[in-house]
């Protein structure tokens, strides 16, 4: 037989197979979006964990702070690797350029024909630890937690090489992300991004409401994905040239996003390749720990780079291991955006 036709029929299975796999999360997904469920059991529990950590949570610095109050104003953050000088960053920032030359010369390759975007493998996680551990920084792990107001728990990093073809797929559709009440993800920037290479864009707090209000109509469509006309069609006269933001900025911008409450998307890239690292977070209880763990790495992986950090650090790496209850049984959702 033809090795395409093999390697075509392979494909194929893996995907039902991911398909049957994400039936039991799908089903609780479902259940835990219904009103009664979500008003009378999952929403008080979230305020009881937030009552209960406030004394717990750690003093940010006044720069810290300003971050934190800009995404409780706007859902977005941006600020830059010389701004936040954590620690590394240049390490960070060559390890990233050289997985872009990696995910480059592999979009040449035919078993990667037709994607509109690459990402990291655990092999390359593993080689440059720097990438995982820039993002279980100190500093960047006390901004999450005073938004959040929970314990973090570091949810890995995702590497998008997106190609300019212009597709709007995945997560090139408006979307909000499903792991929790809110979470966080921090995106930065490997080389310039212009308006024309893809930048990451949000919505603003007004035309939030009002999507999120017109996607909610119905609870099972609540995580329903959109393309841009469709969401233009949604929202009033007034708001038509002024509903999201457009983060174009130079090669180490960093974005902090509550992609769980905002309506958010990469714009498909129309002349240039992006290449942009994002790193998530949500709570250690999440209210879909179902959709959380989906980077590459395996628990032993994980525990190793947990090993490489202080101690006081390592609990926001291996927080899935603490899971309880139907949690802990409901396997992972393996289906993309
Ligand atoms: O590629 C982008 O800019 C969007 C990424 C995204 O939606 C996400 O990481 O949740
Ligand atoms: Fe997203």
């Amino acid at each position: 037989m033809h090795p395409k036709i093999i390697f075509q029929a392979y494909q194929n299975i893996d995907k039902l197979w991911q398909r049957l796999v994400s039936v039991p999360s799908d089903i609780a997904l479902f259940i835990s979006n219904l009103d009664v469920v979500e008003q009378g059991i999952l929403y008080p529990r979230y305020q009881k964990f937030i009552q209960d950590y406030q004394p717990l949570i750690n003093k940010p610095t006044p720069d810290e702070l300003e971050i934190v109050q800009q995404l409780e104003q706007h859902g977005v953050a941006i600020s830059s690797l010389d701004n936040l000088a954590i620690p590394n960053s240049d390490r960070f920032m060559l390890a990233a350029e050289n997985v872009s030359q990696e995910l480059k010369s592999n979009a040449q390759l035919p078993l990667y024909r037709g994607k509109h975007t690459l990402n990291i493998n655990a092999e390359q996680i593993m080689r440059y630890p720097e990438l995982f551990l820039w993002g279980a920084d100190a500093k960047l792990l006390r901004i999450i937690e005073n938004y959040l107001k929970l314990p973090v728990g570091y949810d890995g990093l995702s590497y998008y090489y997106s190609i300019p073809d212009s597709r709007e797929v995945g997560p090139r559709k408006w979307h909000r992300d499903k792991e929790d009440w809110q979470m966080i993800k921090i995106g930065v920037y490997i080389n310039d991004v212009n308006e024309d290479g893809g930048p990451f864009e949000c919505v603003t707090h007004e035309a939030n409401e009002l999507i999120s209000q017109a996607m909610c109509s119905k609870s099972f469509r609540r995580y329903k994905t959109a393309l841009h006309h469709e969401i233009q069609e949604i929202l009033p006269e007034h708001l038509q040239d002024s509903w999201y933001r457009s983060c174009v900025g130079k090669k180490g911008t960093v974005i902090f996003v509550d992609t769980a409450r905002y309506y958010h998307r990469g714009k498909p890239p129309h002349k240039f390749e992006r290449s942009a690292i994002f790193f998530g977070y949500c709570s250690r209880k999440p209210r879909h720990p179902f959709f959380c763990g989906r980077s590459p790495l395996s628990t032993e992986q994980l525990q190793h780079m947990a090993n490489l950090l202080p101690e006081d650090r390592r609990d926001c790496i291996t927080w899935r291991d603490r899971l309880s209850g139907l949690a802990k049984w409901i396997p992972k959702n393996r289906l993309k955006v």
